[in-house]
């Protein structure tokens, strides 16, 4: 077996973060194996680079990472122009697309392997049983075809995290140098993007997180997560971190220990996390995470509709009532909540739908006079496949079907689909969409984004102004003059698309 490239397609317009899917698996084959990057984020076209690394010969792996959206627009060709031009390679695919929707990945044709959730292990092991011809079988968590019937072997324990090995931070360097990723945002000028846990306990069955971990959770030590935060202080001279965990805060324990341990270090921090599992933390571990910096919070509050939380399995004790409170709480620990909320998702019928947005839409407002602070993120339903859930089952059961050639999914709609901006999804109509969207713009102008540092005061006044009478009086149908002003006058940056603004 030859060298591996380990591949993270375009994942963003601007600069972005640390890429720590590819920065993981590298760390599991570090010293055992020779392997490249190739970032697509920093390379004007990632196919040279590959090219010219296949072409000497010396490579015998394309490794690439996918989740949903735009990586798919670079991995979808690319791959395919390597199985075409060195058809001895070894295509392997791992994330959140292919995990989810490895028919499609592995009925291309051009994609040989997916790793089917962490790949720590499945990784090395795979590339062992391929160098020694051995059965890829007996390796954990992969899923490949043969003889035309799809083989998914079974789901290993997730792994103690603290065991993990440190990430080549200064190999990555070499390649592209890490100044490039960690970069000014809201929360500091050097910011650092750091994966502390994998999985979720909880089973939303609108997350994609939930076929794959299963409600499975696994954490870092606080001590570790420090330590490997300093090294990035440093080293690289980080003053904020963006917890890229799907659910940073299930530990209170680890989150206090951790705050009490940077508290010094003048940090600024944010992560992801559940309203119902952070309102039971108590007043003393809310005051010591603000002292050590923690900035802000994103949480999945979806809808202020009980029935509709039930619905989707959000479990815990989450509730709309709880949801105001939270954001009350927080108000009083000065720690920033981002709420983001799911609209649009099917009802009984198209009434049903509209007076559940409508409601969810009065929620949001009813939010933002309890906590003006709070962050507002509006995405629209697009369906994942949590397979037995009630929500899919009604999805199903609407006629939604996902693409099944892989090429599809580079269809315009489709990446729409992803970034759940504008699905495609049967019960929804235009008028329904448009409900939404536009009520997000004078939302946005009304409040714009503390996250978008770049916007001067003069012009979050001036769009707060121009924005007040439509919000006052709920006049959102088309407001082309405020998307205007934030399109070419703020080029207004959307955190949940490209993740925060970047300088
Ligand atoms: C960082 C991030 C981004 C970054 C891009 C990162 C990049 N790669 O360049 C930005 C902010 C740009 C981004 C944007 C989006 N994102 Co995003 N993102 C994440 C986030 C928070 C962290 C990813 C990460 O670094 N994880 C840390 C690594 C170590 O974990 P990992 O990726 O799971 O990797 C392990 C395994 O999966 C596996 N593995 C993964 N890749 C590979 C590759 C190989 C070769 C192998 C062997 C193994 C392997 O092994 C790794 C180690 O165990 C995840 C949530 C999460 N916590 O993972 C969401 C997440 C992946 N994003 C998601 C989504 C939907 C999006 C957007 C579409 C959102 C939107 N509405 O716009 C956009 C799409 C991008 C676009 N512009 O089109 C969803 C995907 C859901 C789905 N349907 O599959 C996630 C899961 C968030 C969520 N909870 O819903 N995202």
């Amino acid at each position: 077996m030859k060298g591996v490239i380990l591949f993270n397609p375009r994942s963003a317009l601007s600069k972005h973060s640390i890429p720590n899917s590819v920065l993981q698996v590298a760390a599991a084959i570090d010293g055992k194996r020779d392997y490249v990057f190739v970032d697509g984020n920093r390379e004007r076209d990632p196919w040279i680079a590959i090219d010219t690394y296949l072409a000497t010969g010396g490579f015998d792996v394309l490794a690439t990472t996918v989740m949903p959206g735009m990586q798919l627009q670079q991995a979808i060709p690319l791959t395919r122009r390597v199985r075409e031009r060195y058809p001895h390679v070894v295509n392997i695919w791992g994330g959140y697309f292919p995990s989810n929707q490895y028919r499609t990945v592995l009925g291309s044709g051009v994609v040989d392997y997916v790793i089917n959730g962490p790949g720590d292990e499945a990784f090395p092991l795979l590339l062992d049983a391929l160098e020694t011809g051995s059965d890829p079988q007996a390796v954990k968590n992969l899923i490949f075809l043969r003889n035309g019937s799809f083989v998914a072997t079974p789901k290993a324990e997730l792994l103690t995290q603290d065991d993990l090995p440190s990430l080549p931070y200064e190999t990555l360097d070499r390649f592209y140098p890490l100044d490039g990723y960690i970069r000014k945002t809201f929360l500091g000028s050097k910011t650092v993007a750091y994966h502390s846990s994998v999985g979720c306990p909880f089973t939303c069955s609108f997350c994609a997180v939930v076929p794959i971990y299963e409600a499975g959770w696994k954490g870092k030590s606080a001590a570790r997560i420090y330590r490997d935060i300093r090294h990035l202080k440093d080293r690289y001279g980080a003053d904020a971190i963006e917890f890229h965990d799907n659910n940073f805060f299930v530990s209170e324990k680890r989150t206090a220990e951790f705050a009490r341990l940077v508290r010094e270090d003048g940090m600024r921090w944010w992560g992801e996390g559940r309203i119902d599992t952070i309102h039971h933390y108590s007043d003393a571990s809310l005051a010591l995470m603000r002292e050590a910096g923690c900035r802000m919070i994103f949480f999945g509050a979806e809808t202020g509709n009980d029935a509709i939380l039930k619905q989707m399995d959000k479990g815990g004790t989450q509730t709309g009532k709880q949801i105001e409170a939270f954001a009350r709480r927080m108000k009083e620990f000065d720690i920033i909540p981002e709420y983001s909320f799911v609209l649009g998702l099917p009802g009984r019928s198209p009434d049903d739908v509209r007076r559940q947005i409508g409601e969810d839409i009065e929620f949001i407002r009813r939010i933002k006079v309890i906590n003006p602070e709070t962050e507002i993120i509006i995405y629209v339903y697009s369906p994942v496949p949590t397979e037995g859930s009630e929500l899919y089952e009604l999805v199903r059961a609407s006629g939604f079907r996902f693409p099944e050639r892989l090429d599809d999914w580079l269809s315009p709609e489709w990446e729409e689909f992803d970034l759940r901006k504008n699905p495609l999804t049967p019960w929804l109509t235009p008028d329904m969409v448009d409900t939404i969207k536009n009520f997000e713009t004078v939302l946005n102008a009304r409040f714009p984004t503390v996250s978008d540092f770049k916007l001067t005061p003069f012009q979050r006044s001036a769009m707060r102004t121009i924005s007040s009478l439509r919000y006052g009086s709920k006049l959102y149908r088309a407001p082309y003059e405020l998307k205007v002003l934030q399109k070419f006058w703020l080029k207004y940056r959307r955190p949940e698309v490209e993740g925060f603004y970047n300088e």
